[in-house]
């Protein structure tokens, strides 16, 4: 396994390995993006070295999937697996009612369709990622349709956020599902993350947001306390 090389990757690491241990045996398992999802792929792949037999693993993202290959783990897909026993990822902002923003990694589309067909979904975090209210420390991103948008930037505009083109080496980053993102700052914060979710929604060409809201059901942090579960 990759030595961690901070105190929050080791903190990263250990929450991955304790949701790693959460998976039984004739599992089917989402395995999501980031670098704290990468550490429950590791500790999977240990287990699964160890002698556990899952049924397959779903990943959220081409990162994951190539990881997953690379370590021998039993790659499955919704086609064959339309319902997870239990879906496992990162965040970038966790509010204290398991309300989310993800999607700084890109993979916010796949994410949020393995967490809906997951009957446990679990949030694997370091305690920097832990706020009281969402959207105060990163933006929301929001996917859309590439040809729509200038009216969706002025629609988003319209609803008092500050939206930026996500860009990756001077281009505009483009989604595994071939997509844009705009990153929105709501410089007061989300308040209402239901009714902003719904308004964002409701713009023709949003494919997705990073919101996700009623999804979780726990969240696994580790810190210089060791390791935390909630609820
Ligand atoms: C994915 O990776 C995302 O939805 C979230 O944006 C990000 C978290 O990254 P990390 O674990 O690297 O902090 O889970």
């Amino acid at each position: 396994m990759t030595s961690p090389r901070s105190p929050q990757d080791t903190w990263k690491q250990m929450a991955g390995v304790a949701a790693a241990n959460l998976i039984q045996e004739g599992m089917v398992v989402g395995l999501g993006t980031g670098s704290t999802a990468a550490y429950l792929v590791q500790a999977l792949s240990q287990r699964i070295q160890q002698g556990l037999q899952i049924v397959g693993a779903v990943p959220s993202s081409q990162a994951t999937y190539d990881l997953a290959a690379s370590l021998n783990i039993p790659l499955t897909d919704l086609d064959i697996h339309p319902e997870l026993d239990m879906y496992i990822d990162g965040a970038d902002e966790i509010d204290p009612q398991l309300r989310l923003i993800k999607g700084a990694g890109g993979a916010l589309l796949r994410e949020k369709i393995l967490a809906s067909a997951a009957r446990r979904f679990v949030v694997i975090a370091d305690p920097s990622k832990k706020v009281t209210q969402l959207g105060h420390r990163f933006p929301l991103p929001v996917e859309i349709v590439p040809l729509a948008k200038t009216p969706i930037k002025l629609k988003l505009s319209k609803l008092g956020a500050q939206v930026e083109l996500r860009h990756r080496d001077n281009i505009p980053f483009i989604t595994d599902n071939h997509n844009y993102i705009f990153d929105c700052t709501f410089p007061q914060g989300i308040s209402n993350p239901a009714e902003v979710d719904a308004q964002i929604h409701s713009i023709v060409g949003v494919v997705e947001t990073g919101l996700f809201l009623n999804l979780a059901q726990q969240v696994v942090i580790g810190g210089p306390e060791g390791v935390q579960i909630f609820p």
